[in-house]
């Protein structure tokens, strides 16, 4: 397949609820949505997950359009494509900046699918018709505040709770919320705010029977996860630390973890998502899909992943209307107890809703073969 044209379309989306975590506080959202048209006229959509800052990971919507403009579409519209899993080896001279190569694989591999008017999920070997999921729930002011809000999630029915936590904001609070749910699924994240000196409250985290802790240290670390992993009973889930699957190898090899996370944006796309889970399920680890609070795009990219089999805990991708007003796909994504039914149409599954997706747009940038640089 040859690519004609891909349009950057920059969103800025205000999230329904400010959403809290170690690092600060997000009220906002602003992503490129990937346009990718073939020469049939076939169009396929990716999402870019990086955040404004570069908190989470160094890069940020910036570096992603910068990457993307100058040497990522270039290389796309450049040469035919035969199969997405070639859009990795070609990005292969480019260092890191994986959330920047992952958002045009994304719209490569829903172009695919359609163009074999296949959904993206059996294109990939998934075998799921229904996927379980759980919440990210924020850091909050109280245990009071907490309670409250962890009710309201059980009630609708979401497979399990994910906390994040922060010094400060962790074992007395979880406690609270393990007397009022005995029977809950619950979790912990930490997002790399603990260091080993810290050791004595990740140790007392062991009573509160959590599925996992997830990224307590360094962002960077496998070292001293492996030796923090020895001293708890609570297996430890690795997030930031994995961008790739010799990294998954080498934390599995030390022990530094006994799960992990997968986000496709972190990992550099789909294809290397796909790897990682693999060798998972060789290894016995298991694995769950992460989010990094997408709009439409992101998240039906996940559910589609979130179809192979090793993902096998609950992931983090809950319905269009815990985050946004108004979702920028038709229909939005729905969890009714727990579950998204998975579409069955080509590609994502999802259409794309135009009219929500302009009225949110701040920045439209297209490249053509004959036009590889912005018009
Ligand atoms: O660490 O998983 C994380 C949100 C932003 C950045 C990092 C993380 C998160 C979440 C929320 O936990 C995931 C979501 O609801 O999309
Ligand atoms: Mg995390």
């Amino acid at each position: 397949m040859s690519i004609r044209e891909v349009t950057l379309h920059r969103m800025v989306m205000t999230l329904k609820n400010p959403f809290a975590t170690s690092f600060g506080t997000f009220k906002e959202k602003e992503f490129y949505v990937i346009e990718m048209e073939d020469d049939t006229g076939c169009i396929g959509f990716g999402e870019s997950v990086a955040f404004s800052s570069p908190w989470y990971s160094e890069e940020t919507v910036e570096t992603n359009k910068h990457m993307m403009e100058k040497f990522l579409i270039p290389l796309l519209l450049q040469d035919p494509i035969q199969h997405p899993n070639e859009v990795s080896e070609r990005f292969k001279s480019i260092r890191r900046n994986n959330m920047a190569k992952s958002a045009l694989e994304g719209a490569v591999w829903d172009l695919y699918a359609k163009r074999n008017n296949s959904p993206l999920y059996q294109v990939l070997g998934g075998n799921k018709q229904q996927i379980d999921v759980g919440i990210s729930i924020g850091i909050q002011p109280s245990a009071k505040d907490l309670l409250h809000v962890v009710e309201g999630f059980v009630i609708e029915g979401y497979k399990r709770m994910k906390i994040k936590i922060k010094p400060g904001s962790d074992y007395q609070m979880l406690k609270e919320v393990r007397k009022h749910f005995p029977d809950t699924l619950l979790m912990a994240d930490a997002n790399s705010a603990y260091t080993l000196q810290d050791i004595e409250t990740l140790k007392k985290l062991d009573e509160l029977g959590l599925m996992m802790i997830e990224q307590p240290l360094e962002h960077d670390d496998i070292i001293d996860h492996a030796k923090l992993q020895s001293q708890l009973t609570t297996p430890i889930c690795l997030d930031e630390s994995i961008h790739s699957l010799e990294d998954a190898r080498k934390a599995i090899e030390l022990g530094s973890c006994k799960i992990i996370n997968i986000k496709i944006g972190r990992v550099g796309g789909i294809t290397e998502s796909k790897k990682i889970h693999d060798y998972c399920a060789e290894q016995g680890i298991s694995v769950w899909c992460g989010g990094m609070l997408e709009a439409g795009i992101g998240r039906a990219h996940n559910i589609a992943l979130t179809t192979l089999p090793q993902f096998n805990l609950p992931g983090d991708t809950a319905a269009s209307s815990r985050y946004w007003e108004k979702d920028i796909i038709d229909p939005e994504v729905s969890v009714y107890n727990g579950v998204i039914h998975v579409p069955n149409k080509p590609g994502i599954g999802y259409e794309v809703d135009r009219k929500v997706m302009e009225s949110l747009r701040v920045e439209k940038l297209v490249f053509s073969q004959t036009n590889p640089v912005s018009q």
